[in-house]
């Protein structure tokens, strides 16, 4: 078991509390076997009505998987264990997609990658003002994983695109505006939330959530469906350079930071699970994390972003315009 994933139980709730703060709660195998065997001891279990997905630290829910790891097991050649981490992994996104009882995440702090595939497939996602959401993965030439290719392309009109590709994060309120968050609820109110989860059941969400501020994505709204429902990643930075806007000078300046292959195989899988369902998904993104692993801008990647910490990636190719769409096509067979 892991001694970074803690299990209470308070009244009608069952809780489940990522603990493992220095490395902001991301998950490694031991702590999803210990979500996934308490899911399992619960599901039978009459007294938990709600089970809660919770974290210790206020700095971060979940800020992803343990990408150093699953880096250094490709590195050594061990694919089996890279392999290992995603299929359980993947298996337990399911498993709280077709949880039999509510599932209640209560997000303050950073939740990116993993950290959205513990939460979004619940039945209910709580974000505080501190929240902050994000699919970061084409920083680090991977893609947006844990079910994401079936979500995103669900978002409101190409939200879920532009947030694929660019990785931008959302705060709270706004997460809730874009669909990954259902309720908005201040961190003050947390611990009231929590007391009233084990007291009343499920019902305490609604009377707990706060009134939504304005989506603060809403002027760059029409233009992010007009740039972001382009069929390709060269059509889009066509579209965005074409605007002639601030926000979309921005935008484009950070596409280009991240990896040229990731950006797009990260489309192509999002717009493939437009048309597939959630299992469907998940094991689609199992079989492109094989050729992903094995693509020298995934260890790169990682190396510049988590491991080193330089922010400057050297990507292979460095260039859109040097991505084969026939490899890229290839690689999602
Ligand atoms: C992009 C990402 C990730 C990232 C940074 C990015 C990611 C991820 C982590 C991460 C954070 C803290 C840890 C850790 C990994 O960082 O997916 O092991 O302790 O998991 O720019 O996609």
């Amino acid at each position: 078991m892991s001694d970074a994933v803690t299990m209470l139980r308070e009244g009608r709730t069952a809780r489940l509390l990522l603990d493992r703060p220095k490395a902001l709660n991301a998950l490694d195998l031991p702590m999803i076997r210990a979500l996934d065997a308490a899911l399992a001891a619960w599901r039978d279990e009459p007294r938990v009505q709600v089970v809660v997905i919770d974290s210790s630290s206020e700095r971060a829910f979940c800020a992803g998987g343990d990408i150093r790891a699953i880096r250094a097991a490709a590195l050594a050649g061990d694919f089996a264990a890279v392999e290992q981490f995603f299929a359980e992994e993947y298996a337990l996104n399911a498993a709280i997609a077709a949880y039999p009882k509510p599932y209640v995440a209560l997000i303050d702090g950073i939740c990116m990658g993993g950290g959205i595939g513990v939460s979004v497939h619940g039945t209910v996602r709580v974000a505080t003002e501190h929240g902050i959401f994000a699919m970061p993965e084409t920083a680090i030439g991977f893609f947006p994983d844990i079910g994401a290719t079936y979500v995103l392309p669900r978002l409101p009109g190409a939200l879920g695109i532009y947030l694929g590709l660019t990785g931008e994060r959302l705060r709270g309120a706004d997460a809730v505006h874009a669909g990954l968050a259902t309720h908005f609820v201040p961190r003050a109110a947390l611990p009231s939330l929590r007391a009233a989860l084990a007291a009343d059941g499920v019902a305490a969400v609604a009377t707990h959530a706060a009134p939504l501020p304005p989506f603060t994505i809403a002027p760059h709204r029409a233009a992010i469906d007009r740039c972001f429902s382009a069929p390709s990643v060269p059509e889009i930075l066509a579209r965005l350079a074409a605007e002639g806007t601030e926000w979309a000078g921005a935008t484009l300046a950070t596409m280009r930071m991240m990896s040229p292959s990731s950006l797009s195989w990260s489309l192509a899988a999002i717009l493939r699970g437009a048309t597939l369902d959630l299992p469907a998904a998940l094991a689609a993104e199992l079989r492109l994390t094989r050729p992903v692993c094995r693509h020298p801008d995934f260890a790169e990647g990682v190396r510049a972003m988590v491991v080193d910490k330089d922010r400057q990636p050297r990507w292979t190719p460095a260039t859109l315009e040097s991505v084969d769409p026939a490899a890229i096509a290839a690689m999602l067979d």
